[in-house]
């Protein structure tokens, strides 16, 4: 059977040899509900002022001033302990600012006591200069945890633009200067092969900012890699790439999820699917893109500019609240899916139908819709990043520049219309 398949499909049916189709997609559903509600803490430490809160800010894409949800910046009193901050479109992804090891009051026991390393899985131990002694013992009780941790220099934009007051100034070299210095600094405190990472938490897609949060993605195990990818919002292209290729392997368990559930007969329709996992999922994708209504009121703070301003850009799909069993219903019954394509392609691919037909049936109309729902998600992704793009060239998210200036397109949004394009099993 999984030779006959279209090779979009033989990727998840290929298993289907091993098992029966009931045990699989058990299987499956199983993962993908991990997936949903995975608890992930990440912990942020440093030294007061190292830009931890900062941090924590701009990995949820987040303005500093976001009344509800921001980690407090500046010179403010740090707590002791541990404080979470859930990432609200997934509050089972925490991210915790920890306070340095070197905090004054803790000796460094006592430090271990309290901040319970166990409890996270993995570390971010930032600096706003160079790293101390500090930094690395916690990174040996780290290690010897067996879990990862990463070393980060902040702030290399103020640094950069101090040194670019000097005639031989070159971006560079300058970068590399402050890297082999943090290094040094690593090495004198006993690391013996040190990593940093220069960041700016005013550009998340420059120097070293994407690069970690894809080092620490990868660095996680499977699930934990794949839902991290699925939670933090897009700050880059390559992001929204990452999210939109997880997206289509959970597309493809998916479908076979439902295949299991088997043929579940529409009134008046020949097709067959489990409409209630169209609905969990699209609500999921839509999410897992940004274009739920948390993610958007997030990007119109950071922007202190109307939601709507936002909304205008999202063309192509409904809002989370349209997402719904009619909805689902009424795209079943459009054309563009309809029964000759659905049965055309069951028979064009698995020419040896059997008992299987209800269940192929199923998994070729889900994973139809929900491969055409995700083409639909990204591209209004990709629209809300070039919007995205167009005010960060305004300069709007660094402090103290201009935060006015103007925006195209209106506020007025239109009730989502399916659009009739074909779409390929590629
Ligand atoms: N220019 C610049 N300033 C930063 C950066 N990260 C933090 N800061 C500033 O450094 C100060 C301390 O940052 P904060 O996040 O409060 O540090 P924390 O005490 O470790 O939580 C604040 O005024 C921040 O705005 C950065 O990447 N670039
Ligand atoms: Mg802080």
């Amino acid at each position: 059977l999984a030779t006959k398949c279209a090779p979009a499909v033989t990727g998840t049916l290929d298993m289907v040899d091993e098992r029966s189709v009931d045990d699989l997609s058990g299987e499956l559903e199983k993962k993908m509900k991990t997936l949903m509600n995975i608890k992930i803490d990440i912990a942020i430490t440093g030294v007061s002022g190292a830009g931890k809160s900062s941090l924590i800010n701009a990995l949820r894409g987040m303005s500093d001033d976001d009344e509800e949800h921001s980690a407090k910046t500046g010179p403010i009193q740090t707590t002791i302990d541990p404080k979470p901050y859930p990432y609200p479109p997934f509050p089972t992804l925490i991210l915790w600012d920890l306070p340095g090891i070197g905090t004054p009051d803790f000796k460094p026991e006592k430090y271990l006591e309290m901040v319970k390393l166990e409890r996270y899985d993995f570390f971010i131990i930032v600096a706003g200069e160079r790293f101390t002694v500090n930094d690395t013992t916690l990174a040996q009780e780290i290690k010897k945890m067996g879990k990862k941790f990463y070393y980060v220099r902040t702030k290399v934009d103020g640094s950069l633009a101090c040194e670019s007051k000097k005639k031989k100034f070159k971006e560079e070299e300058t970068l590399q200067e402050i890297r082999r210095y943090c290094e040094e600094s690593l090495k004198e405190a006993g690391e013996q092969s040190p990593r940093v990472f220069l960041i700016s938490r005013w550009d998340t897609d420059k120097y070293d900012f994407p690069l970690l949060v894809e080092t620490f993605e990868e660095e996680q195990d499977d699930i934990k890699r794949d839902a991290l990818i699925m939670f933090l919002p897009i700050l880059t292209k390559d992001g929204l790439r990452r999210k939109q290729e997880t997206m289509e392997k959970y597309i493809r368990g998916a479908a076979l999820v439902s295949c299991g559930i088997g043929c579940i007969p529409l009134p008046g329709l020949s097709l067959a699917c489990d409409t209630a996992i169209l609905v969990s999922m699209m609500t999921y994708i839509h999410k897992v893109f940004g274009l739920d209504k948390k993610s958007l009121h997030i990007l119109a703070n950071r922007f202190d500019k109307p939601v709507e301003d936002f909304k205008s850009v999202i063309e192509n799909c409904p809002t989370t609240t349209e997402i719904t069993e009619q909805f689902v219903k009424r795209l079943l019954r459009s054309s563009v899916i309809g029964v000759t394509t659905i049965t055309e392609l069951a028979l064009q691919n698995v020419p040896v139908l059997g008992s299987l037909f209800g269940g192929v049936n199923s998994f070729l109309t889900t994973f139809y819709m929900l491969k055409k729902f995700l083409n639909d998600v990204v591209r209004d992704a990709e629209n809300v990043l070039a919007k995205l793009a167009g005010q960060e060239l305004q300069g709007q998210n660094h402090p103290g520049q201009n935060r006015g200036g103007t925006l195209t397109g209106t506020s007025e949004t239109e009730p989502w219309q399916p659009q009739m394009r074909t779409l390929e099993l590629e």
